[in-house]
């Protein structure tokens, strides 16, 4: 059966066989599959390269030489969180990154598309959240540093396809990260939590808004998952309903963001603290200087309806909006 393997596909291969450090064979092979076309001729091409990828990594992973993990399946971490895109293949977790951030990641319409994560960053009102598209739940050839990442994430942003039973797709997410230790809030496998076990909390995503047959996933969702999870539905291909994610992300992630300000001086909206709820003044100034805190005597405060310049205590539970000035 014929391959119609695209000219990049053999350059790659050429630098393959060139290729000197396993970190650079692997990331050749990762390029490699994503430029292979997926067909019937190409399975058999697409299954070989994966096993070789796998042991490859294996290898790299159990050599006392190489230490540490491959960097290219770590982000580094940047603005207030980071929102890991936990899916089922092909369920629109590529497209929805390129929908809601200025970052590229591969789209196509078929399984295992996305190899290695893609992060974008997402601005929501004056606080940036880092989202990253990442592969398949399924897909065992990421296996190895998937789950690690997931781990790692401040909040899993669950993306399942409306029109395909997006409630037993959720069941399928849960079930297979409670299999790696990961328990997610608001599901079964919260309640199940046990030692050893890390709890994360989430948010779901229903794509595919735009097609037949969403109307009732939603129902399904909701019905099933509506009380103890946000559930958020929207389209990335047609543009509906992009706008409001960020905003429900920012409160599933339970943060606030306050403002500092000397005194006498006018706050800078621009640039926002942000903590996670239930952090203190004592928190922030943590936050502000490792010194100030010792230092820290008292608070003045402002926020809109509430207060206007008055004295709180250093343990004062800061909300989202505050304005504070620290006094050492
Ligand atoms: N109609 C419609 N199609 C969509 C939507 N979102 C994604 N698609 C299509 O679904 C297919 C898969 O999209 P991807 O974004 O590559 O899916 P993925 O979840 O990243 O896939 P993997 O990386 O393989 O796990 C593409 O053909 C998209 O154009 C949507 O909201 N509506
Ligand atoms: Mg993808």
């Amino acid at each position: 059966m014929p391959t119609n393997l695209p000219p990049q596909y053999f350059e790659a291969e050429k630098k393959l066989r060139e290729a000197k450090t396993p970190q650079e064979k692997i990331q050749i092979m990762e390029a490699m599959l994503s430029i292979i076309p997926h067909h019937k001729g190409t399975d058999k091409l697409i299954g070989q390269l994966r096993k070789r990828l796998s042991k490859m990594r294996e290898e790299v992973e159990t050599s006392p030489k190489a230490g540490r993990r491959d960097s290219i399946y770590q982000v580094k971490r940047e603005g207030a969180a980071q929102v890991a895109m936990a899916g089922l293949p092909n369920t629109g977790k590529s497209l929805l990154l390129k929908a809601l951030t200025n970052a590229d990641s591969k789209v196509a319409d078929y399984f295992y598309t996305t190899r290695l994560p893609v992060p974008g960053m997402l601005m929501v009102d004056n606080v940036q959240i880092q989202l990253v598209d990442l592969p398949a739940v399924m897909d065992e050839s990421a296996e190895s540093w998937l789950y690690n990442f997931f781990r790692n994430a401040d909040l899993l942003m669950l993306v399942v396809d409306l029109t395909d039973d997006p409630a037993t797709q959720v069941e399928l997410l849960v079930e297979e990260l409670k299999g790696k230790r990961i328990c997610l809030e608001g599901t079964s496998s919260e309640e199940e939590a046990g030692l050893g076990d890390i709890v994360k909390k989430v948010m779901l995503v229903g794509t595919r808004a735009d097609l037949p047959g969403a109307g009732e996933g939603l129902k399904e969702l909701q019905s099933k998952y509506g009380e103890r999870l946000n559930v958020y539905v929207l389209s990335a291909r047609e543009g509906l309903n992009l706008e409001g994610l960020g905003k429900e992300l920012f409160l599933s992630l339970q943060l606030v963001r306050v403002y500092t300000k000397a005194p006498g001086k006018k706050m800078d909206r621009r640039k926002p603290f942000v903590l996670s709820k239930g952090k203190s003044v004592k928190d922030l100034a943590r936050k502000v200087h490792k010194d100030l805190e010792g230092n820290l005597k008292f608070a003045r405060i402002w926020a809109e309806n509430k207060y206007d310049g008055q004295k709180v205590s250093v343990d004062y539970v800061l909300e989202d909006e505050d304005v504070i000035e620290l006094h050492g």
